[in-house]
């Protein structure tokens, strides 16, 4: 036994892939794709505020939302990166309105799909606050080698083969799942690697954190409101705490180590809230019931969700599963 056995997230892959003889690795490479590009961001976000990717890219994008440069730059790198790997055939994006197909010979006869949000929490990114990258791999459903149909990129969540989100906080971190549990890898800048951090993680049962944007409570159903009332009021004992810092990644990530509930409800202005199925919702829900968890809308568990559209939103409410059943009961009546 080595001292200080250091186990990279390739070896790590490596390892799970050995467990699957039918396995053909291609997963293991879209797992390099992703881990070259994430650590080109963090370059860039490492950098931001010394160089011109701060500030707004001067456009909107499908949501309607202003793009930010590194929203932009985080874009690129992704699907530059998974179109050279060769084993991506299309992707979805947060920052694109429609499906991006990659034709080269290599890509157009792999087997997987990418649906990203590239870097979430932009509007942290000005201010110094951590932000992150949210991911899911999908197989397929049409033959391969065919144009990738929008059946391929519209699949339930229940359907991901992996997801996983990197955090671009106080250290660099990549939480993923291929559906045998939660890993978290930390990058050591000094080699250049995301080598294993928290492995096997498990979300606590219950907790004392809710995260949730209370600026718009008056706009919420009363059952939520109603929760969050009941978590204001907690005895001194109990005393919940409200942590909230407007980037999913961060706060999601945050409630996963501690116990907590993440929510993003739909409210009068936003009927189905502001997250995005494909993007934030689906791959966050893989990982919180992986770790033990419970993702639901308030209505329905969100991996069950069928898809319509690319760019659909949901309301979130993820977390220890305690505190999601609590919520659900307040929603319930
Ligand atoms: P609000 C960031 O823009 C984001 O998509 C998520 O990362 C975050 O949880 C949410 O929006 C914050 O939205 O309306 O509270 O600022």
């Amino acid at each position: 036994m080595r001292i200080n056995q250091v186990i990279s997230l390739s070896q790590f892959i490596a390892d799970q892939q050995s467990k699957h003889p039918e396995a053909s690795g291609d997963l293991s490479k879209i797992f390099r794709d992703i881990k070259f590009a994430a650590k080109i961001v963090n370059r860039d976000v490492r950098k931001a505020g010394l160089v011109d990717v701060l500030g707004a890219h001067g456009t909107v994008n499908v949501q309607g939302e202003e793009v930010k440069k590194l929203d932009m730059l985080a874009n690129e790198e992704f699907k530059s990166s998974l179109t050279l790997g060769g084993d991506c055939c299309a992707i979805i994006s947060e920052e694109e309105e429609d499906i991006h197909h990659i034709e080269t010979t290599l890509n157009v006869n792999s087997k997987y799909i990418i649906a990203m949000d590239p870097l979430d929490g932009s509007s942290n990114i000005d201010v110094n606050a951590s932000i992150g990258t949210i991911f899911s791999v999908y197989r397929r459903i049409s033959p391969i080698g065919e144009p990738v149909t929008m059946e391929d990129v519209l699949q339930k969540g229940t359907n991901q083969v992996a997801a996983g989100y990197i955090i671009y906080g106080s250290s660099t971190m990549m939480v993923i799942t291929t559906g045998q549990g939660v890993n978290a890898f930390t990058l050591d800048a000094s080699i250049g690697d995301f080598c294993l951090s928290h492995p096997d993680i498990k979300i606590p049962k219950d907790g004392k954190i809710y995260s949730i944007n209370d600026g718009n409570y008056d706009r919420f159903e009363s059952g939520v409101q109603q929760y969050v009332d009941y978590c204001r009021n907690s005895t001194v004992k109990e005393a919940y705490s409200a942590r909230y810092i407007g980037s999913m990644v961060s706060d999601f990530h945050r409630n996963l180590l501690k116990g907590g509930i993440f929510m993003y409800p739909a409210s009068s202005d936003a009927p189905n809230g502001k997250l995005r199925l494909m993007f934030e919702s689906n791959p966050m829900a893989f990982i919180t019931e992986q770790a033990g968890g419970k993702a639901t809308t308030g209505a329905e568990r969100i991996l069950d969700l069928e898809p319509t559209e690319i760019h659909q939103r949901n309301p979130v409410f993820m977390g220890s599963p305690d505190m999601v059943d609590k919520l659900e009961s307040f929603i319930k009546g």
